[in-house]
């Protein structure tokens, strides 16, 4: 704890700007720092220090940091007479200030007066008002619309794709900031989910907040941006979601039934696998490119036949454990390809084939052999837990 401490103290020192995030637990604060960071989520949590009750300092990396966070529930914190002073000064070296509220909560009159209050004395601070948990104002047929549709203004409410209630709280919810001092706040819509979760892209809304950021913090974005596109967060935040859903919903993938159509997990997964890594180009081109790459007849013989045996040898139907460990490891296989792939191509190389198809074999195999079917409820849910 004194080390902890010992270490805020050392942040609230060091030279790189401050992201002040501020709301209420579970509103998806570790989560979007997760995002920024390229970390996972647990990961984020260990790198908090605590410095009074409610609030706490990130840094990242924590050694020589290029962004440094604030994390706070509210102001009233007079838990900790001794750290308060170094928690006015993180406050007072604010570059920006990252609202986060849930979609659903319109019970924020505390955070409200809170932002007032900031901007009063420091009206030129840049706002952003992240809304959060959007699925949670979903109903069961209800999915993310496709592509991201928000840009922060009125119109959002009327998106094409967006559910009625979900409308209607975005904008509710934005009318709750009217008369802020300074400028008006950009607001983002986001989803940030667990891959468990099964709502899909687990990363909704990223593009948008980067942009946001960029705006806000050119250079910290720019350093940053890089995380996104590291194997690990691309693992974490893509691939991990999108096979475990193709498990849930025994999803096989499109060129194993003989086809090359856009519409399945695997070609979503490897698009947005294709965008973490910088690559252009439209959905269906990018996805045809990576199985055009990879070989239909390629994967088809070395994930189906496998699969094949098993269902004629046992007699087995679709929908079965078994099946979905298959849809789950080939979902896999298909976004390490995409990994290796999409990111020769990114660093301005030429992929191998025979590199790719050993990455794709690699990982089928590896995946086989970890994956567990979960022993409860379908990731397809659009409620989360
Ligand atoms: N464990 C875990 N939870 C996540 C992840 N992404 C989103 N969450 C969920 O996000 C919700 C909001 O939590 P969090 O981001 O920690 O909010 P905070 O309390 O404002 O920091 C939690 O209920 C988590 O279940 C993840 O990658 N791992
Ligand atoms: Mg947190």
């Amino acid at each position: 704890m004194d080390d902890a401490l010992e270490q805020a103290r050392r942040w609230v020192d060091a030279d790189a700007p401050v992201l002040w995030l501020l709301g209420k637990t579970q509103s998806g604060k570790t989560s979007i720092l997760a995002e920024i960071t390229g970390q996972g989520h647990d990961a984020v949590g260990r790198g908090y220090r605590p410095m009074t009750r409610e609030s706490r300092l990130y840094a990242f990396p924590p050694d020589r940091p290029v962004l440094r966070v604030l994390d706070t529930r509210g102001l009233a914190d007079h838990a900790d007479e001794d750290a308060s002073q170094d928690l006015d000064r993180a406050r007072e070296q604010a570059h920006l200030f990252l609202v986060v509220v849930r979609i659903e909560d319109l019970d924020i009159g505390e955070i409200l007066d809170l932002v007032r209050q900031i901007r009063r004395q420091h009206p030129r601070l840049p706002l952003i008002v992240a809304q959060t948990c959007l699925h949670h104002l979903y109903g069961s047929g209800d999915r993310h619309p496709d592509p991201y549709p928000f840009d922060g203004t009125d119109d959002d409410r009327n998106r094409a794709g967006v559910p009625v209630e979900l409308g209607r709280s975005i904008l509710a919810q934005r009318r709750l900031f009217t008369g802020i001092k300074g400028e008006p706040p950009r607001f983002v819509p986001l989803d940030f989910t667990r891959p468990e979760q099964g709502v899909l892209p687990a990363d909704y809304g990223a593009d948008r907040l980067w942009d946001l950021l960029e705006r806000a913090l050119p250079e910290v974005a720019e350093r940053l941006r890089l995380n996104r596109a590291s194997e690990e967060s691309i693992r974490a935040r893509v691939i991990l979601p999108y096979a475990m859903a193709a498990a849930a919903a025994n999803a096989v993938p499109v060129p194993l039934l003989g086809g090359l159509g856009a519409a399945s997990l695997q070609s979503a997964m490897v698009v947005r696998i294709a965008r973490r890594l910088g690559c252009a180009g439209d959905f269906t081109a990018l996805w045809r490119e990576l199985a055009g790459a990879l070989g239909t007849g390629f994967m088809a013989g070395f994930g189906g036949s496998w699969m094949a045996q098993q269902v004629l040898k046992l007699g087995l139907g679709w929908g079965t454990a078994l099946v979905a460990s298959w849809s789950f490891a080939i979902s896999w296989a298909i976004g390490e390809a995409a990994l290796y792939y999409f990111g020769e191509k990114a660093a301005g190389q030429a992929p191998e084939r025979e590199a790719l198809r050993a990455r794709y074999r690699a990982a089928l195999r590896a995946a086989r052999d970890t994956y567990k079917p979960p022993e409860t409820e379908s990731a397809m849910r659009h409620r989360g837990s």
